[in-house]
């Protein structure tokens, strides 16, 4: 197995695109995300297409969510993780919620409730958004979100809207 973690935190990542071929944007970030030391794969969800939060003006999103084992300190993961947005060309502007090559967000870690200046954990609006609890259900269907209460409840008050699991 690749970079085995023997003594690590469990955490999900987000994993978003809408630009530059989404599919394959998240599928090398999920190779990228694995070749991190101190970093293991769990599992990965099924691919989702979902419509634009924020902006309309802006093409549809493929999501997935991660689930890894590792080692590294929240805020150390964060920085692995916008490294690799930075290299798959992610640029950021001044619109909140525009379109992107790639966005991983940590949505949980471990059971901590982080709240320092560059990280909310769990992610700010998990709660809300199907495109985030739909695929983190489907791997970890049992899973208590630290400060929201279980994931299947979570997903019983959120409504699909348009997201479609992608075969
Ligand atoms: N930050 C704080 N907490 C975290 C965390 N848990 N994970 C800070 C990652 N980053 C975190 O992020 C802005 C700042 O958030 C960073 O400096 C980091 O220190 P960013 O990636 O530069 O910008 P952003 O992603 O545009 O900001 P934001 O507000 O986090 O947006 P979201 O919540 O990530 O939403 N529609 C669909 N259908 N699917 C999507 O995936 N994503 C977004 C972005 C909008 N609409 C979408 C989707
Ligand atoms: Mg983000």
């Amino acid at each position: 197995m690749k970079n085995p973690v023997t003594d690590g935190v469990v955490a999900y990542i987000g994993l978003g695109s809408n630009l530059a071929n989404p599919v394959e944007q998240i599928q090398a970030a999920r190779t990228a995300i694995t070749q991190i030391a101190g970093v293991q794969e769990l599992a990965f969800s099924s691919l989702y297409h979902s419509a634009p939060m924020g902006p309309q003006d802006q093409p549809d999103y493929v999501n997935a969510v991660m689930a890894i084992k590792t080692g590294l300190p929240p805020i150390a993961l964060l920085r692995c993780l916008q490294r690799i947005e930075n290299a798959q060309g992610r640029v950021r502007k001044s619109e909140r919620w525009g379109a992107r090559t790639l966005d991983l967000d940590v949505l949980i870690y471990g059971d901590q409730i982080i709240e320092l200046p560059d990280l909310i954990v769990p992610h700010t609006g998990l709660a809300e958004r199907a495109f985030v609890l739909y695929p983190l259900y489907e791997i970890a269907p049992q899973l208590l979100v630290p400060g929201k209460g279980n994931i299947a409840s979570l997903l019983d008050q959120c409504p699909m809207n348009e997201l479609k699991r992608l075969g």
